[in-house]
């Protein structure tokens, strides 16, 4: 099995300078003491398996939702922002074993965004595509549905940088972080599940944090 860390970190590394600087940035404007859940100062690392940051303005962006639904749609992030507000308040947790407690992140509900698009009989599991070409993601219809399934525009209450996934990211509160894809570009309903990327490696679909993967999940840092 190939290790997430390594993997990310080899991919990584070349954007870190860039990236701290961005995140440093942000975190010397913040008087208010969230630091120690922004990222850099809470312990996030950066990892893409694309070998750069992929770029797309909060006036470019575009999120399809197609697939085995009765109406497919184009949102801008001017609409998605406009729809029902959910802010959740969870510790984020990579597979690896790095932890980064209590992370807000806000957006609306992918249950929302499936209820509008109207899922189609037949369906099973939803799809997630990122503009970085690469990366994809997986969850059966009914983790999708959970309540704490986010497409998220903010990350620590603001915007979410483009190193953590912006404008849009997914975030599945309940899961190893593997599966908060960012950089969200597509979201498509199918009949069956469709292992994402670091699943065809060997990690589980079904990545409940603790209960996955086939380790005792002792959070570290
Ligand atoms: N598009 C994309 N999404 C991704 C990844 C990636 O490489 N590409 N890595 C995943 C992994 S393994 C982790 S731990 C988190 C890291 O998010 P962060 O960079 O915001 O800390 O993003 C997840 N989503
Ligand atoms: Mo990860």
């Amino acid at each position: 099995m190939l290790g997430l860390g390594a993997v990310g970190v080899a991919t990584g590394a070349p954007l870190q300078d860039a990236v701290s600087r961005a995140l440093g940035a942000v975190r010397d404007e913040d008087p208010t003491g969230l630091t120690g859940v922004l990222p850099g100062a809470g312990g996030f690392r950066f990892y893409s398996v694309a070998p750069s940051v992929p770029h797309r303005s909060p006036a470019d962006y575009r999120l399809t939702v197609d697939g085995l639904v009765a109406r497919p749609a184009v949102y801008t992030l001017a609409e998605l922002r406009r729809m029902p507000r959910t802010r959740l308040v969870r510790d984020v947790q990579c597979v690896t074993g790095w932890r980064v407690p209590r992370t807000p992140f806000t957006g609306v509900s992918l249950s929302h965004l499936l209820a509008a698009a109207g899922v189609a009989p037949g369906a099973a599991a939803v799809h997630f595509t990122c503009f970085d070409g690469v990366y994809s993601e997986s969850l059966t219809l009914a983790q999708a549905r959970r309540p704490d399934m986010l497409v998220a525009y903010e990350m620590a209450d603001r915007p979410v940088t483009d190193a953590h996934g912006g404008p849009v990211r997914l975030y599945a509160a309940p899961m190893y972080f593997y599966k908060s894809a960012k950089w969200l570009s597509g979201i498509t309903v199918t009949d069956r599940v469709r292992p994402g990327y670091w699943e065809r490696y060997g990690y589980d679909v079904d990545a409940w944090v603790g209960r996955s993967n086939g380790r005792d999940d002792v959070p570290v840092g």
